[in-house]
């Protein structure tokens, strides 16, 4: 379903006059808002093909309706949330869940809804129906060189994919690892995933990248074969310049500084990019900033002063991704409230005063740091994110938007109350 942009504008010629004198509070008491109003007006989050469908757990799965039914009606979806927020001008697949049969009718559609191919993820954590040999004991580290191969294999043909749609990055993760003490050799399951990221690695074209992201533990119980950033690490330098390490929020351990991570990745050139999603306690895949926004506000203070200092372009030096599942909330009005997270974390890092902040580090005064950090924090940045979205051709307010557009009535209409997107 395509949304016209006059009911936007109505939309926001409703809000207007509340809008603009929360603006006008805020824009006075900012020195560079129009600098940062531009650095917002061009910052996308990319969605994930498999995240528009209503995700489940091992106990059971609730169907949403009106969930997309193909590859087609996922771009569909995300079209809706880039017109409403102006800020989600791509989409990221994953194969085999979403082979694009026809590549040049995938592209074509994806631009008339002015969007573009993010990464492209393979997967070798589940066994398809007609593959030969099993992924049970893992895959790109496996034991058997079968194995190992037709996992290398799967991954150049997701490349090749990710070629006919203008791609520039595979994104791979596995579940390899093992549940029970002695049943792997962790040094030669290394060697082994070494070995076959570098054959991959060899079937990249010039100007792409291979993301490795990294999980603790899931499905694995004992150990995972890329567990931490220090294993994703080492194996990204051991690749090379076109390999780097691919953050998600959820794949630390509670208690984990994962500002630090990435203020520390992004020194040393490694930082791929995110899978946003916020949890309490491991990898819930929840939705952006509901459980600790601070945290995010934390992590983008690093990625600003990070980025600032050698010089990167915050909107296209590295991946900026959702990976969220949505069990009991609207996909689409989950991933519309993620991108408003990210948007006003991002925001809020932009305020924080920096010649400020370096003068307090450097006399050790701990308390203004700490207040300084805070008075950007605390700023509601909400109306400037609304300012850009709404200079963008977007919506004042997403989400109110798309529920008084009532579009997944519309969405059930169209496609039926029992629909199941492919994913997990
Ligand atoms: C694994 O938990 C993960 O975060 C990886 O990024 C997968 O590709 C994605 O979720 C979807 O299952
Ligand atoms: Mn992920």
């Amino acid at each position: 379903m395509q949304i016209e942009k006059y009911t936007v504008d109505e939309l926001n010629h409703q809000q207007s006059k509340k809008h603009q004198l929360r603006f006008e509070g805020i824009a006075t008491d900012i020195n560079n808002v129009e600098e940062v109003l531009q650095k917002l007006s061009v910052f996308n989050i990319a969605i994930p093909s498999w995240a528009l469908g209503t995700g489940g757990t091992r106990f059971g799965r609730f169907s949403g309706g009106g969930e997309p039914r193909s590859l087609e009606e996922k771009i569909e979806d995300v079209g809706v949330i880039h017109a409403l927020n102006k800020s989600s001008n791509s989409i990221s697949l994953h194969i085999p869940w979403d082979i694009p049969d026809n590549a040049a009718a995938i592209k074509a559609l994806a631009a008339q809804n002015g969007l573009h191919f993010d990464a492209v993820n393979s997967n070798t954590f589940q066994d398809q129906k007609d593959q030969k040999l099993s992924y049970k004991f893992g895959s790109l580290h496996h034991v058997d060189k079968a194995v190992r191969k037709q996992a290398i294999e799967h991954n150049i043909e997701v490349i090749k994919y990710g070629k006919q749609l203008d791609s520039k990055a595979l994104s791979v993760w596995l579940s390899d690892g093992s549940n029970f003490p002695g049943q792997l050799n962790f040094r030669k399951a290394f060697q082994n995933t070494l070995e076959s990221l570098q054959e991959i690695y060899a079937a990249l074209p010039d100007d792409w990248k291979v993301w490795v992201e990294y999980k603790p533990y899931e499905p694995n119980f004992y150990s995972t074969t890329i567990g931490d950033w220090g294993q994703s690490y080492l194996l990204s330098s051991k690749l090379g310049p076109k390999a780097q390490t691919l953050v998600d929020l959820g794949h630390h351990l509670q208690g984990t500084n994962i500002e630090q991570i990435v203020s520390l990745l992004l020194m040393e050139g490694k930082l791929a990019g995110f899978h946003f999603n916020d949890s309490k306690y491991g990898d819930d895949d929840l939705t952006v900033g509901s459980i600790n926004p601070y945290q995010l506000f934390l992590i983008f203070n690093e990625l600003v002063e990070g980025m600032d200092a050698r010089g990167m372009d915050h909107a296209t030096s590295i991946g900026w991704m959702i990976d969220a599942s949505h069990n009991v909330k609207d996909p689409i009005e989950d991933l519309l409230q993620s991108v408003q997270a990210i948007k006003i974390a991002y925001a809020q890092a932009l305020l924080v005063d920096k010649a400020a902040l370096v003068a307090a580090q450097n006399n050790n005064d701990v308390a203004l740091a700490q207040e300084i950090l805070q008075q950007a924090y605390r700023t509601d940045v909400r109306s400037l994110v609304s300012e850009a979205s709404l200079r963008n051709g977007g919506a004042l307010d997403p989400i109110g938007a798309y529920r008084k557009l009532n579009i997944r009535e519309h969405l059930i209409k169209e496609r039926g109350l029992k629909t199941v997107a492919t994913g997990l």
